[in-house]
């Protein structure tokens, strides 16, 4: 039935499990991924008329490669690999009897190669929030428990350095579609898809509950840490929220963003205390700005989108502009397969305007992600396994690249432009310093900037934004300044993008820290020695540095790899005197 409009019940478990009555064996599963490849094709041809070729006004799509998961749930790696998974299977979550396992690889974006990365603690982590550690460690709360589509108590970290899984502390109650956010002092805030009293994980790895904060939010709410320090909801509901993390929690309300609940709408955090939010609902096309900066948040009307969107994506490119990509403009709940939108759009945050582009060949609706890689490019990948899916033969098991037009030369060529290259940075920075930048292209360079890992699923972005960084040019070296106040961008694993006057990016240095992290260089050997019965001091030394140590709790493993990046976190090596460090070793030098 394409073009099914469905009520709004499937934002509850009731409401996905009664439309879902189709159950497919793998050989259908396999063909439904064909097809939907084939009629999207057909579909892309006619929009792709709707702009011109040349790849330095409108971009280019890669080629469709087919993935062993859909990807649903994305996150960027410090790495500059891509760690995606789904669910247990290619049909609805629900015709699965058993979910002890996910399915999950992790895509290396240059080589094209997949690595096998199943959950294998026993649990289903569809429909989880997630975001990274300030370590670049992924944590990951909540999933799906069972066909009733009931949410899971688990948290899960996820080792970037190892691809190993391991389980956090269990949380008040299950969560399905919660959002993860991570706030200035380290700690993740988890809110909604269970419980209406949000749970933090505080540094250490346990959990603290925000007792005096419940409020009944949508599912995946969109929060994100604003200058003030206090998290700010932009939707998808109208209402105007901030909430204040600490203690027992306390929200403030706020008027309304606008007259539209844009469930299945996107939002992009594309400066300080700047959020775009575009789309949803009934697939409208338009667009509003929120500024935080100011003590109550002011909205203003941007230009609208060229075509009517719910269920796309909006993500940060490399310099700071916005990208929409996939949706169905027809207003169907989750997907319509004659009303895809296959022309991407870019946001300029400068002039307010929407530039039509390129047309991918897929179909990117419920389920599906885009992701801003290292090097500029754009990975849209996923849609499918849900009920409705199934019985309208949706699922997109398969991923495709976007070049972006500012990765090209402007003369028509359709040759791609030589970029900006980054020679030296320093392997931390510090909020309110300045740090400086080695660079052949000094004197053309007009644009510094600061890109938060993206972590994106069911078109909510859960971490990135782009913190634009003043800076001045002299001899051959830019020197940067990080702005003084923390709560522009929150502790953690940043790309650093530079952009010369024809606006070409670099590729990004990764990992960026923000401030309060040391890196080694090398591999690192750790010591640990125990200080009281539950304490231990854990001694490491860089090769181009002094030695240096941290105190943390010896049993918790959770506690020991946040402090150190990479550590395998199973128990043999926990304990063990000395141990080889896996990768790289992070040291929290921020004030307690
Ligand atoms: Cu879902």
């Amino acid at each position: 039935m394409p073009g099914a409009v469905l009520a709004d019940d499937i934002d509850t478990p009731a409401g996905h499990h009664a439309e879902d009555a189709v159950i497919h064996d793998a050989a259908t599963e396999a063909r439904l991924n064909n097809e939907t490849r084939i009629r999207s094709a057909r579909a892309s041809q006619a929009t792709a008329a709707a702009v011109g070729t040349d790849p330095g006004q409108v971009g280019s799509w890669g080629p469709v490669v087919d993935w062993p998961v859909v990807g649903i749930h994305v996150s960027l790696l410090p790495n500059g690999k891509v760690l995606a998974w789904d669910s247990v299977g290619d049909a609805a979550t629900e015709t699965f009897p058993v979910q002890d396992f996910t399915r999950a690889t992790v895509y290396d974006p240059i080589t094209g190669t997949q690595t096998p990365a199943n959950v294998d603690t026993g649990f289903n982590i569809f429909c989880a929030g997630f975001a990274h550690l300030f370590d670049g460690a992924l944590f990951i709360a909540g999933g799906n428990k069972n066909q009733q589509l009931q949410g899971i108590i688990q948290t899960h970290l996820f080792y970037p350095a190892t691809n190993d899984w391991s389980l956090g502390p269990d949380m008040a109650a299950g969560r399905w579609y919660p959002s993860v956010t991570p706030l200035t002092n380290g700690e993740m805030l988890i809110t909604e898809g269970g419980p209406d009293i949000p749970e933090v994980r505080k540094t250490d790895g346990t959990l603290r509950t925000l007792s005096t904060a419940s409020l009944n939010l949508p599912l995946y709410p969109w929060l994100d840490v604003a200058p003030d320090g206090r998290v700010f909801y932009s939707g998808p509901d109208q209402t105007l929220r901030k909430l204040d993390p600490t203690g027992g929690g306390a929200w403030q309300t706020f008027g309304q963003r606008d007259s539209i609940n844009r469930s299945y709408g996107s939002h992009a955090v594309f400066g300080v205390g700047k959020t775009l939010v575009a789309g949803g609902g009934a697939s409208t096309n338009t667009a509003v700005v929120i500024d935080t900066n100011g003590a109550t948040p002011q909205v203003s009307t941007t230009s609208p989108m060229a075509y009517g969107r719910r269920q796309f994506n909006l993500t940060l490119l490399a310099d700071g502009s916005v990208l929409a990509t996939g949706g169905n403009s027809t207003g169907a709940s989750l997907i319509d397969m004659n009303g895809g939108v296959y022309n991407a759009e870019r946001w300029d945050p400068e002039t307010g305007q929407w530039t039509t582009l390129a047309a991918q060949s897929v179909t990117r609706q419920y389920h599906s992600t885009a992701l801003l890689l290292p090097d500029g490019r754009v990975l849209s990948s996923g849609g499918g396994i849900c009920g409705t899916c199934d019985q309208v033969g949706y699922l997109a098991k398969n991923a495709e690249i976007f070049t972006p037009p500012y990765l090209f030369k402007k003369d028509g060529s359709g040759q791609l432009a030589a970029r900006p290259e980054i020679a030296g940075v320093p392997t931390a920075v510090s909020h309110g310093t300045s740090f400086q930048i080695t660079t052949p292209n000094a004197a053309s360079i007009q644009k510094v900037g600061m890109m938060r890992l993206g972590s994106q699923t069911h078109s909510v972005e859960m971490e990135q934004h782009y913190l634009p960084l003043s800076f001045t040019v002299d001899n051959g070296t830019l020197t940067a300044t990080v702005p003084a106040n923390m709560h522009t961008a929150v502790p953690g694993v940043y790309m650093l993008f530079i952009v010369d006057s024809a606006g070409v990016p670099s590729v990004a240095t990764i990992p960026r820290k923000a401030p309060c992290f040391r890196r080694c260089k090398t591999r690192a050997r750790v010591s640990m020695s125990q200080i009281t019965g539950i304490l231990c001091r854990f001694r490491y030394n860089c090769a181009d540095s002094a030695e240096r140590q941290f105190d943390a709790t010896c049993e918790n493993s959770r506690t020991i790899s946040d402090s150190m990046y990479g550590l395998p976190p199973s128990s043999s090596s926990r304990l063990a005197p000395t141990f080889p460090m896996w990768g790289y070793v992070r040291h929290t030098i921020c004030p307690a």
